[in-house]
C-alpha cells in the first residue's frame, strides 16, 4: 500500500506530469484511506496517468466525502461524479439483474463469485449497467458479509428473533431479515456506528474490514460468521463521461480497472485477515462454528419472492452450475 501511495506522489509530483491534466475524473467511495477498495482505484489511477502521459487524472474521494454510496451511484449517473466504487447491493434500485445477484447464499463462497464474475456471466451483468447510463468496469471483492451486534453471541437462527439489523437500502435484504425472524432497518452506512451506539438498533452485518475500519467492532462485539451474502463490487463510470473519452482511453480505462481489481483481491485477502486479528485483539468475540444449514433453508422464499421470471431462475441456475 505503502508502495502505491509513493509511486502516486510522485508521479504526480515529476515536472512531467505537474500541470499535464487534461481530464480530472472524480471517483467517490464510502471507505477511508487504506482500505483495499480505496487503494485499488489509486492503483488503477497510477496506471492511467502513466499511460496517458499525465493527461488523464484519477481523483479518489474516501470516507463518503462525496456522499452516501447509494447517492454517490445516482450522481454518477448523472455525470455529477465521474466514478464510483460501490456496493451491487446499492445497485439494487437501479439495475435489476443486481438484485438477483444479491441474494443470500448465492455464491458458495469468494472463489465461486470470481468464476462467475470473470467469466461470460460477469460481462453479461457488466453490459446491464448501460441501460442505467453507467459503464461497469471492473468487479472488487467484498469478502463476505455476516451478522454483528452489541446484545450477545448469536449461535443459531432462533438468536436472531425479534432483534434490529441495521441493513443496506433495498427491498432483497429487508426481505432476508424477515425471513431470519429478525427486524431490518435499512440505512446508509455512515449512521450505523451511531445507531448501534445510541440503541437504535442492535446491530449489522457486513465483512471484517468494514466492521474494523468503521469502528463499529467497537459498539458491537459480537460477531457471528454465518456469511449470509456474498455480494459483488465494482467501479462504475459515468457514461456520460465515457462517452468524452476517445476509444484509446477508454480502452486505458477499461485495462487499468481490470488490472487494479487482480490487485485489489490480494490486498483484500490480506485485510481480512489484519481485520479478524485487530477486532479479537480489542475484545471482539467471533463465532466462527456455526451450522449455516438453518440460515440457508429460511431463504426459499426470498428466493420465490426474486427469482420469479424465466430469465432471473436461468441467471441463478447457471451461477449454481459454475465451477
Ligand atoms: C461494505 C461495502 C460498501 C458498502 C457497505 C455498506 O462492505 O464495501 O460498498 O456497501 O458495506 O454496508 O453499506
Amino acid at each position: 500500500m505503502k508502495y502505491l501511495m509513493t509511486s502516486l506522489a510522485a508521479l504526480l509530483a515529476s515536472a512531467s506530469f505537474a500541470t499535464a491534466c487534461e481530464i480530472t475524473l472524480r471517483s467517490s467511495d464510502t471507505h477511508p484511506d487504506g482500505y483495499p477498495t480505496v487503494e485499488g482505484v489509486k492503483a488503477m489511477a497510477v496506471e492511467v496517468l502513466e499511460k496517458t502521459d499525465g493527461r488523464i487524472c484519477i481523483e479518489v474521494f474516501p470516507s463518503s466525502q462525496l456522499g452516501e454510496e447509494k447517492d454517490t451511484i445516482e450522481q454518477t449517473q448523472f455525470g455529477v461524479i465521474d466514478m464510483v466504487r460501490a456496493s451491487f447491493g446499492s445497485f439494487n434500485d437501479i439495475v435489476p439483474v443486481t438484485q438477483t445477484m444479491s441474494l443470500p447464499y448465492l455464491f458458495r463462497s469468494v472463489e465461486h463469485s470470481h468464476a462467475v464474475l470473470d467469466g461470460p456471466i460477469g460481462e453479461e451483468i457488466g453490459s446491464a449497467f448501460e441501460e442505467r447510463d453507467l459503464v461497469a468496469l471492473a468487479y472488487y471483492d467484498g469478502g463476505a458479509r455476516s451478522f454483528y451486534n452489541s446484545q450477545k453471541p448469536i449461535t443459531s437462527i432462533e438468536d436472531l428473533a425479534g432483534m434490529k439489523f441495521r441493513v443496506m437500502q433495498n427491498d432483497v435484504f429487508v426481505d432476508m431479515m424477515d425471513a431470519l425472524g429478525a427486524n431490518a432497518t435499512p440505512m446508509p452506512y455512515g449512521e450505523v456506528y451511531s445507531s448501534i451506539q445510541t440503541g437504535v438498533i442492535d446491530g449489522a452485518e457486513n465483512n471484517f474490514p468494514s466492521y474494523d475500519s468503521s469502528g463499529h467492532a467497537e459498539v458491537a462485539k459480537y460477531f457471528t460468521l454465518d456469511q449470509h451474502l456474498i455480494v459483488p463490487e465494482l467501479i462504475a463510470m459515468s457514461k456520460s463521461s465515457w462517452d468524452k473519452l476517445t476509444p484509446e482511453d477508454q480502452a486505458i480505462l477499461r485495462e487499468a480497472a481490470v488490472n487494479s481489481s487482480k490487485l485489489q483481491r490480494q490486498l483484500w485477502a490480506d485485510q481480512e485477515k489484519a481485520s479478524l486479528d485487530k477486532v479479537v485483539a480489542a475484545g471482539s468475540e467471533v463465532i466462527m462454528e456455526i451450522d449455516k444449514t438453518p440460515f440457508m433453508e429460511a431463504m426459499v422464499p426470498v428466493y420465490e419472492k426474486y427469482v420469479t421470471t424465466p430469465e432471473a431462475q436461468d441467471l441463478v441456475e447457471r451461477i449454481r452450475a459454475t465451477e
